[in-house]
């Protein structure tokens, strides 16, 4: 079992304190509008599935931060929330998709899995473990001819690797220079498998360092860190057009989704050094030890992001049903 990776630590950049504020704030943004998610679950308002993104939010905010989102595109796996909110999309149309709203990013036909705006240069969550990655690749082929220098980042899951698409996938990028960066989400579980029962290899660069392109492991924990790797690997691609494989080590704090008791195969003792390494604590530690912000003010941040948070499910809330008559708008049959 993998354990926080500090032995990863490299090179945490300067960062100016409006942008590590505001790091502080799309973090705790994530973290609560999930938690606000869950409640509504509960309270009946979404239906099917809900995957929490709490506790990976500095590889979403770190490396969405380092992207060029006038240029550079997304494709994204099913645990979407946290990343929507980082794009830009705002709480209210991601809560409104939840609750299978018209008001929804995507109508109220997609909800928690199938998030998407073109406009945000976000294709999508997809349902299907795997499913997005060949779909990112052939994005990134497509930004190399079109030769105005984008990429593609690929969001998935440690789960992810075990499927054909993902070997396929890697196999072409590499074969044909795709500029393209896989961000394998590590966060040790694909449901209620932990990875070294699902997985052959459990340094899981070197399941797609065989496909011949440079893969990185990074510590996923920290902000200052994620941001650094990102940059450093997104100039490389665009410079090379080559892809790049990184697995960013984090934990999933919920279970897979609402209805699984993660505590049916993992101890609370195991949990412990993760949480001792929350991405919001350490960054909130930096800001408190460059005296850039007190612990009242970050609480007090926190607050005015859930007010803001229980006001956008309101919103969503008002927002009506989509109609039947427009069931097959925007889908192809
Ligand atoms: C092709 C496919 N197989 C199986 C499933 C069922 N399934 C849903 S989530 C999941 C685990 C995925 O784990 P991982 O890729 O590590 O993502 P995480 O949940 O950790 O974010 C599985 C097996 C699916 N949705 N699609």
């Amino acid at each position: 079992m993998s354990t926080p990776s500090e032995s990863l630590v490299t090179d945490r950049n300067a960062i100016s304190p409006a942008k590590l504020r505001s790091f502080l704030r799309r973090m705790i943004t994530i973290r609560e509008f999930e938690h606000l998610g869950e409640r509504e679950f509960r309270n009946g308002l979404i239906r099917g599935y809900y995957h929490s993104y709490a506790g990976q939010e500095a590889v979403g905010v770190g490396f969405i931060e380092a992207m060029d989102l006038k240029r550079d595109y997304i494709v994204d796996h099913y645990r979407d929330h946290g990343h929507c909110l980082t794009v830009g999309i705002s709480p209210a149309s991601i809560y409104a998709e939840l609750f299978g709203r018209r008001g929804g990013v995507s109508k109220g036909k997609g909800g928690s899995m199938h998030m998407y705006s073109l406009e945000k240069h976000f294709l999508g969550g997809d349902g299907i473990v795997g499913g997005g990655i060949s779909v990112a690749t052939g994005v990134g082929l497509a930004l190399k001819r079109m030769g105005a220098g984008g990429l593609c980042v690929c969001f998935f899951g440690d789960g992810a690797l075990d499927t054909g698409t993902f070997h396929e996938s890697l196999n072409m990028a590499s074969l044909w220079d795709v500029p393209i960066v896989y961000v394998c989400i590590n966060n040790q579980f694909s449901m209620g498998t932990r990875l070294d029962r699902h997985s052959s290899l459990t340094q899981l660069v070197d399941r797609a360092a065989g496909y011949g392109m440079a893969t990185e492991q990074i510590d996923g924990q920290d902000i200052g860190l994620t941001l650094a790797s990102a940059e450093r690997i997104f100039a490389t691609v665009r410079e090379r057009q080559r892809p790049v494989f990184v697995e960013a080590l984090t934990y999933r704090y919920q279970g897979h989704g609402i209805h699984d008791k993660p505590h049916n195969y993992r101890t609370a003792a195991e949990e412990e050094p993760w949480i001792h390494r929350d991405p919001i604590l350490l960054l909130s530690q930096r800001l408190m030890d460059e005296k850039i912000m007190t612990q009242e003010q970050i609480e007090s941040m926190r607050q005015e992001i859930v007010a803001e948070l229980e006001a956008s499910v309101e919103e969503a809330k008002r927002s009506p049903l989509p109609d039947a008559g427009e069931l097959f708008e925007d889908v192809t049959l």
